[in-house]
């Protein structure tokens, strides 16, 4: 075994299955592998050594925990609802040509980069320029998806703030600031951030705020992964 990594699996199958882990041999997954503990055959080796037992339990336990973030990916499920269709949208200002961009092209659910396809929004060069949501009831956010503009200028999305909370005024917890715009697609993850209002804010220059499509999806308490070492 050359190399040697634990992964904690999120599925609620896990819990039922007397094996927290198996060793993988198959050449496609060469280098991984998970360690097991198994109470009927492991125990009586571990039993010589109790606490070794424990230690190696507890740094599997850590290892998980620190799993978690990279086994929990935040991508909406296939059938999500998208919560932002049934809100209210506003925005900092709407620039002055027609069709008019305003802040309801972000939920109309299209989601075409092309501007000029009229489903994106647009403000005036504003300092700060925001879009907000009014989620018309607190939700717990799992994660927003932004669709930026691809016909143009991309680059002006850099370092927008994505706010959840409970302020109207958008003075809420920051979910997630935008540093990759390399994708028309960018998915946030909330971890369960709380509020009704959602803002997207360019605040540290003056720029133009455009927004394609924003997605909002919350979280799914029905899913809430099931430790291995219950
Ligand atoms: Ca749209």
């Amino acid at each position: 075994m050359r190399f040697a990594v634990i992964l904690m699996s999120v599925s609620p199958y896990m819990a039922a299955n007397p094996w927290c882990a198996q060793h993988l041999t198959t050449p496609s997954m060469h280098f991984f592998a998970h360690y097991q503990y198994r109470p009927s055959s492991h125990a009586r080796s571990m039993s010589q050594d109790k606490g070794t037992f424990v230690r190696m339990k507890c740094l599997i336990l850590l290892l998980a925990c620190g799993a978690v973030g990279w086994a929990q990916r935040c991508d909406p499920e296939l059938g999500a609802e998208n919560l932002a269709r049934s809100g209210a949208a506003s925005q900092s200002s709407t620039y002055g040509i027609t069709p008019i961009p305003e802040a309801g092209k972000a939920i109309d659910g299209i989601t075409r980069t092309n501007f000029h396809d009229h489903s994106c929004t647009h403000t005036s060069n504003d300092r700060p320029a925001w879009w907000k949501l009014d989620l018309k009831r607190r939700v717990k956010v799992k994660s927003v998806v932004i669709v930026n503009r691809q016909d143009c200028c991309p680059e002006r999305l850099i370092r927008a703030q994505v706010m959840i909370g409970n302020s109207a005024d958008g003075n809420n917890p920051i979910c997630g600031t935008i540093t990759d715009v390399s994708k028309a697609s960018i998915t946030l993850c909330c971890d369960g951030m709380e509020g009704r209002y959602l803002s997207v804010t360019i605040s540290d220059r003056a720029e133009y705020l455009t927004l394609c499509e924003v997605e909002v999806y919350e979280e799914d308490m029905k899913k809430e992964p099931v430790p291995c070492w219950e």
